[in-house]
C-alpha cells in the first residue's frame, strides 16, 4: 500500500546507535550541512508547517531524528555538518554517530537525499559526504534547496555547476526545491517514496 506521507510521526531522537530503529523497514535519510533546509523540507513534504523544528541557531545537537512514515518506512534526519562554531568534541560525535548509522550491522539505509544549498553550491563538506556515499555504494540523489533565492541567471549557473561537478554522479538526479514556494515538492516526495520502495 502506498504510504500516506501526512501520517508521519517522530519516532525517536537518537544520540546513540543503540537507539536506532532496528525493525528492518526501509530508511530514506536526509543529509546536508546545518541550515541547508532539512527540517523545512520535512515540514513541506509532510504538509505540516511546524512539525520538524526549524532552527534559528543551527547545529546545536548531534542527534538523528527518525520519522515513522505511515508505519512503512523511516525518513531519517541526519545531524547537520559544517557548522563552524562546533567544538572538536562535537565534530567527533558527529562523525561517530553518522558513521555508525551507515556502517552498523543491520543498517537499513536505502537511499540518501543529499541537500545542497543551490545558491551556495557544493561545500568541501558536501563533497566529502558525496564521496563517502559513493564509496559505500549508498544510492543518493541531490536536492538543491532554497531554489527561491538565486535569480534566474544565478539559478541556471548554479544548476549547471552542480550537474557538472565530478562529485555528482550522472545517474543520481538533481531536484530543485524550495520550502518557501513549494517548488519541487512533488518531485522530492516521489524520489523519497520511490527510494522507500
Ligand atoms: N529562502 C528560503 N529559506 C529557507 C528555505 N528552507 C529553509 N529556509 C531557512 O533556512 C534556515 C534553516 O532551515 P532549517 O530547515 O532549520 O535547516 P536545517 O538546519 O537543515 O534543518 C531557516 O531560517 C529557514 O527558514 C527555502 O526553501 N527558502
Ligand atoms: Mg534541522
Amino acid at each position: 500500500m502506498k504510504p500516506n506521507i501526512a501520517r508521519t510521526t517522530l519516532k525517536v531522537t537518537a544520540g546513540l546507535a543503540s537507539q536506532f530503529p532496528a525493525d528492518g523497514r526501509p530508511q530514506v535519510a536526509l543529509s546536508g550541512r546545518s541550515n541547508v533546509g532539512k527540517s523545512s523540507l520535512i515540514n513541506t513534504v509532510i504538509g505540516r508547517k511546524h512539525y520538524a523544528r526549524v532552527s534559528q541557531s543551527p547545529g546545536k545537537t548531534v542527534t538523528i531524528n527518525f520519522y515513522d512514515v505511515d508505519g512503512q518506512f523511516y525518513l531519517v534526519d541526519l545531524p547537520g555538518y559544517g557548522f563552524a562554531r562546533r567544538s572538536p568534541e562535537e565534530k567527533r560525535r558527529w562523525s561517530a554517530l553518522t558513521d555508525s548509522y551507515f556502517t552498523r550491522e543491520g543498517a537499513s539505509v536505502t537511499a540518501v537525499a543529499q541537500l545542497v544549498d543551490l545558491k551556495v553550491g557544493l561545500t568541501r563538506d558536501d563533497e566529502t559526504m558525496l564521496t563517502y556515499l559513493a564509496e559505500r555504494g549508498v544510492p543518493h540523489f541531490i536536492v538543491a534547496t532554497k531554489a527561491d533565492k538565486p535569480n534566474k541567471t544565478e539559478r541556471a549557473a548554479a544548476l549547471e555547476a552542480l550537474l557538472s561537478s565530478p562529485f555528482v554522479q550522472k545517474s543520481s538526479g538533481v531536484v530543485l526545491f524550495s520550502s518557501l514556494t513549494g517548488e519541487g515538492k512533488d518531485a522530492v516526495l516521489k524520489m523519497i517514496l520511490d527510494a522507500a520502495g
